[in-house]
């Protein structure tokens, strides 16, 4: 995976209330392609390795519960200048502070519970990847 590629998740919240189809239409729409997808599950295990760098702050373990209450859908997507463009499309982390009509501020219902992630670079854009798609996956 080079600058050209992200990663990003569909968080649980997101797919439980049906949001999938209408996220996944605006990261279409601007203009990023799908280059591996998956429907698959975290435990709160794997939820606090995927999170890892936040261990020990006070919301590690609610994030761990709330990211493994149910399925998320996993991506990576290209585009030039993909983990900066796609990290504009979702909008701040805490939907409070998000501009209009990013993903964040249209489909999060609180910061924990924020609809998506995006990779914050290009190299954890590459290891987030591989936590969820095998070489294959990701061609
Ligand atoms: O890369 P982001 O998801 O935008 O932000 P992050 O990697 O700093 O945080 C990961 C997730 O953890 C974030 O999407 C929501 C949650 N989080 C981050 N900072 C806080 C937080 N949750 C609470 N309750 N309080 C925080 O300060």
């Amino acid at each position: 995976m080079g600058g050209n590629r992200t990663f990003s998740m569909i968080k649980p919240d997101a797919v439980k209330d049906g949001h999938s189809g209408s996220i996944l239409k605006m990261i279409e729409g601007a203009g990023f392609r799908i280059v591996a997808i998956k429907l698959t599950y975290l435990s709160a295990e794997r939820a606090g390795e995927f999170y890892a760098v936040h261990t020990g702050k006070p919301f590690y373990d609610s994030l761990k519960s709330i990211m493994s209450e149910s399925p998320i859908i996993a991506l990576i997507l290209e585009k030039e200048n993909a983990v900066e463009d796609f990290r504009k499309l979702i909008g701040a982390t805490n939907p409070a502070n998000a501009d209009a009509g990013t993903i964040r501020k249209l489909f999060a219902k609180s910061l924990e519970r924020n609809a998506v992630h995006g990779s914050d670079s290009d190299e954890n854009a590459q290891i987030e990847g591989s936590f969820f798609f095998s070489a294959l996956e990701k061609f």
